[in-house]
């Protein structure tokens, strides 16, 4: 009996002692002292050893024990199950994830990406303008002073007049811009919206989008102007498009051309896309004007370069076999989402 009593002792500082933090040591505790075969089953067996007289007061000490036991082990329980509760509902991690729902690129940035890119390769840094412009920059810089003829190509829309500020009708503000920096040489390609006071139809829009480039540098040729845009569109259309150039009119550029590619629907047999030709006009482009270089400052005996330009619609409309260019501005999200190609 007093061995027996040492060990309910012994038991019970070892309990008090204890510290069931989670659910696997809560059940180890359950079946070592409350299971069928624990601790509190096995001493109460003892009962039979124990002498009669003795036998009351041992009852009662094993009770006492077993409600020792069992407080604790309630104790623990309680505590296990709130903290559980207060960490929230347990997770699930193999159920699948919920779909948030993508958006994919707009077809005219898809286009202007990758133009930018190529140009990228051959060293172009990309350059940004404001939309909202004064005259200097959008047209008496780039040599249409005031009364030009050329002009009247590019009405736009004003936001004030004396002093006038415009929205501007191309990127070449851009250029400007660049170029009254006075770091040169200078290589930019410069995206962005463009606006014209037009009306609007499937086929032209008061608004478009444009990529420009510019390389300014001591003896850049026309030759460079050539080779460059050659590479652009093979890397644009493949190595067996063929291209040419006829003789243009811009005031910026002198002498300055167009450029055309063999279509690209019929291969340049002739199509309804190419008016029967056989080819597609993609580009301005020429020698930058004398008279622009030193509008910004920098000396044309010194320095040469080239530009270029061109609407990112129409090759759009093209690839995508799209017919009408208010679709890119109407924002419906049933045309939008068939452009899922996402650079
Ligand atoms: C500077 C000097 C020269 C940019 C050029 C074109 C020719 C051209 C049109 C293509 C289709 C505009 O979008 S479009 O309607 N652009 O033909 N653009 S040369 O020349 C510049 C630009 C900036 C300082």
């Amino acid at each position: 009996m007093e061995q027996l009593l040492a060990q309910i002792e012994q038991l019970k500082k070892e309990i008090a002692e204890s510290a069931v933090t989670d659910a696997p040591s809560l059940e180890a505790f359950r079946i070592r002292f409350l299971g069928t075969k624990g601790i509190v089953k096995n001493l109460m067996g003892e009962m039979k050893n124990v002498a009669n007289e003795k036998k009351r007061e041992f009852g009662q000490i094993m009770n006492e024990f077993k409600q020792f036991a069992e407080s604790h082990f309630e104790q623990w329980k309680e505590q296990l199950e709130a903290g559980s509760a207060a960490a929230g509902p347990s997770i699930d991690n193999t159920l699948p994830g919920d779909n948030l729902p993508l958006g994919s690129r707009h077809p005219i940035s898809l286009m202007r990406n990758h133009i930018i890119s190529i140009f990228q390769r051959l060293g172009f840094a990309v350059a940004e303008g404001p939309e909202i412009e004064d005259d200097f920059h959008n047209f008496t810089a780039l040599n249409l002073p005031e009364h030009h003829p050329a002009r009247d190509m590019q009405d736009t829309f004003y936001i004030q007049q004396n002093p006038d500020w415009l929205l501007r009708t191309h990127t070449s503000n851009i250029q400007i811009r660049e170029m009254e920096k006075g770091e040169l040489p200078l290589r930019i390609i410069c995206p962005g919206r463009v606006y014209r006071n037009e009306t609007i139809s499937a086929r032209s829009h008061c608004f478009f989008h444009q990529v420009e480039g510019l390389y300014i540098d001591e003896n850049v040729s026309f030759a460079d102007l050539k080779q460059t845009l050659y590479y652009f569109v093979q890397e644009m259309y493949g190595k067996d498009v063929k291209v040419r150039f006829r003789p243009s009119y811009f005031p910026f550029t002198e002498p300055s051309a167009e450029m055309d590619i063999s279509c690209q629907i019929c291969g340049g047999s002739g199509c309804a896309i190419c008016k029967k030709t056989g080819w597609l006009e993609i580009l301005g482009c020429g020698m930058v004007h004398p008279n622009v270089l030193q509008n910004c400052g920098i000396d044309p005996n010194k320095y040469t370069g080239f530009a270029f330009g061109m609407g990112i619609e129409r090759p759009a409309l093209l690839k995508y076999g799209i017919t009408d260019i208010r679709l890119f501005s109407e924002n419906d999200v049933r045309f939008l989402r068939q452009f899922t190609a996402a650079t």
